[in-house]
C-alpha cells in the first residue's frame, strides 16, 4: 500500500440550488438561486488539477443518471408528471460530494488486510437517499481488485453518511491507525444524520479492531449551528486531528484518545474563531494532506481566506511553526453555495494506486479532455423552475453520455 488517493465527484450537469438539505445553512440560504453547472464542474476540475500539481494522486467518480428515473418510478411517477418538489429531489447533483459516497477503512486497519468500503445509505435526505445504488455500481468497478472489499449500504433504519463522519489517525497512511466514527444524537432543530448503529455496523463489516475503533459523539451545538456532517468542524490526516473546540460532545475524551495514541489534537478555540465563522467559512472542510515533501498542507476554500477571524488564526498558526505548514486556497464557490467545500468533494482511499481501475484515475491530459466536454455539454445556468423542462433533461442526459463514452465507462450508463 502506498499513499492516499483523493477521488473527487465530477460536478454533474444538473447542479442546481433547490434548497433540499434541512440543517445545511448554505443550501437553505441559496434556495432558488440560479446555478452555474458549467462553472461549477470547471471549478471542480481545477481543484483536481491543483492537487495533481501538489504531487497528490487524484481520482474521480462520475455523476449518476439524472433524473433518478428508477426512484421516480418507485414513487409511481415520472419526471414529467412529478410534483416540483419530488422532481427536484430526482434532479440533484449531490453525488458530487464524494465524502458522502462511502466509509473507507484502509487495509492496515482491517482483519483481512483488505481495504474495505461501505457505500453510504444517505437515508436522511430524500434527494440523497437514492444516490447509493449508482455509487455502489461505480465502487464495484473502481475497486474490483482483490485488494478491496466493497459492501452494500447498511439497512436504512440507521442513517449513514459515509466518510464525512469518519476520521482516521495513523503515523502514516500505510501504518495501522485508529478510526474515529462520529455520530449525532440530537442536533437541536436539525436532524442528526449519522447514527451510531450505522457506524458500529460499518466498523464490524470492515473487520476493525475494537481496541482501535472509537465512537465519538458530535456536539449538539455544532449540528444546531449548521455542521450537518462532522467534516464541517473537524478533519484528520496522518497523526493530526484538526478540530473546532466545540466539534465534539466530550472534547476531553477526544483529547485523551489523541494523547494516549501519540497523535496531535490541534484545536481552534471558540474565542478565536466562533463556531458560526468556522461553519460559514468551511475552515475545517479543508483537505488536510501530506505532500510528497512531507509538509502537512491545508487546502481551504476561498471563503475561509476571506473570513478575517479564520485567516488571522491560520496566519498565527503558520507563523508559530505549528503542525500545518502550508495553506492552499481553491475556488469551489458553486459547490460551497450548496454547503460542499473542498473536503466534501473528495473521498480519500489509502491504497496502492496500481490496484485501482485506471479509468477512475486522473492526470492532466484527462482533465483537459474533461474540461472540453464540460465546456461544450454542461448547461451554463439552471433556474429551479426549469428542472422539469424536457430540453434541459435531454441536454443533461446527453452530457453524461458523452462523459461516460470519453472515460470508457459506458457500462455505467443506467447507473
Ligand atoms: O448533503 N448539500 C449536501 C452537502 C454535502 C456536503 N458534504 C460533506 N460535508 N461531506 C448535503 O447537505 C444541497 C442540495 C440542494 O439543496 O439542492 C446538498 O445536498
Amino acid at each position: 500500500m502506498s499513499g492516499e488517493i483523493n477521488f473527487d465527484g465530477i460536478i454533474g450537469p444538473s447542479h442546481n440550488y433547490a434548497g433540499l438539505s434541512l440543517g445545511n445553512l448554505a443550501s437553505a440560504r441559496n434556495a432558488g438561486e440560479v446555478s452555474q453547472p458549467r462553472a461549477a464542474a470547471l471549478q471542480g476540475l481545477d481543484k483536481m488539477r491543483a492537487n495533481l500539481a501538489l504531487g497528490l494522486a487524484q481520482g474521480l467518480f462520475v455523476p449518476p443518471p439524472r433524473p433518478a428515473r428508477d426512484w421516480l418510478a418507485a414513487l409511481g411517477t415520472t419526471i414529467e408528471a412529478a410534483e416540483p418538489g419530488i422532481a427536484a429531489n430526482a434532479m440533484s447533483a449531490s453525488s458530487m460530494w464524494a465524502a458522502n459516497a462511502a466509509t473507507v477503512s484502509p487495509a492496515p486497519d482491517t482483519d483481512d488486510d483488505k481495504c474495505h468500503l461501505t457505500v453510504a445509505n444517505l437515508r436522511s435526505m430524500p434527494h440523497r437517499s437514492h444516490e447509493w445504488s449508482a455509487t455502489l455500481a461505480q465502487l464495484r468497478l473502481a475497486f474490483a481488485d482483490g485488494a478491496f472489499t466493497v459492501h452494500g449500504p447498511v439497512p436504512p433504519a440507521f442513517g449513514d453518511e459515509g466518510a464525512a463522519n469518519h476520521m482516521r489517525l495513523a503515523a502514516a497512511h500505510g501504518e495501522p491507525g485508529i478510526e474515529l466514527f462520529v455520530y449525532g444524537v440530537t442536533g437541536g432543530p436539525f436532524p442528526a444524520r449519522q447514527h451510531i448503529e450505522a457506524s458500529r455496523a460499518v466498523a464490524r463489516l470492515h473487520g476493525l479492531d475494537p481496541a482501535r475503533t472509537h465512537f465519538i459523539e458530535q456536539s449538539e451545538a455544532a449540528i444546531a449551528a449548521g455542521a450537518f456532517h462532522n467534516d464541517v468542524v473537524a478533519v484528520a490526516n496522518g497523526p493530526l486531528l484538526f478540530a473546532h473546540e466545540q466539534a465534539f460532545a466530550r472534547r476531553d475524551e477526544v483529547a485523551a484518545l489523541c494523547t494516549a495514541n501519540d497523535f496531535e489534537l490541534l484545536e481552534v478555540p471558540a474565542s478565536e474563531v466562533s463556531l458560526e465563522d468556522a461553519i460559514a467559512s468551511y475552515l475545517f472542510n479543508a483537505q488536510l494532506v501530506t505532500l510528497p515533501t512531507g509538509e502537512m498542507t491545508l487546502i481551504i476554500p476561498t471563503e475561509a481566506r476571506e473570513m478575517a477571524s479564520v485567516w488571522s488564526w491560520l496566519e498565527r498558526h503558520l507563523a508559530s511553526n505549528g503542525a500545518i505548514r502550508r495553506v492552499e486556497v481553491v475556488d469551489v464557490r458553486q459547490s460551497m453555495a450548496n454547503g460542499g467545500g473542498p473536503a466534501c468533494l473528495r473521498l480519500r482511499v489509502a491504497c496502492d494506486p496500481t490496484r485501482v481501475d485506471p479509468r477512475f484515475l486522473v492526470d492532466d491530459a484527462k482533465l483537459d479532455r474533461l474540461a472540453e466536454i464540460v465546456g461544450s455539454h454542461w448547461p451554463v445556468e439552471i433556474a429551479v423552475p426549469e428542472l422539469q423542462r424536457p430540453s434541459l433533461i435531454a441536454d443533461i442526459g446527453r452530457a453524461r453520455e458523452v462523459l461516460l463514452e470519453n472515460l470508457d465507462l459506458a457500462q455505467l450508463a443506467s447507473g
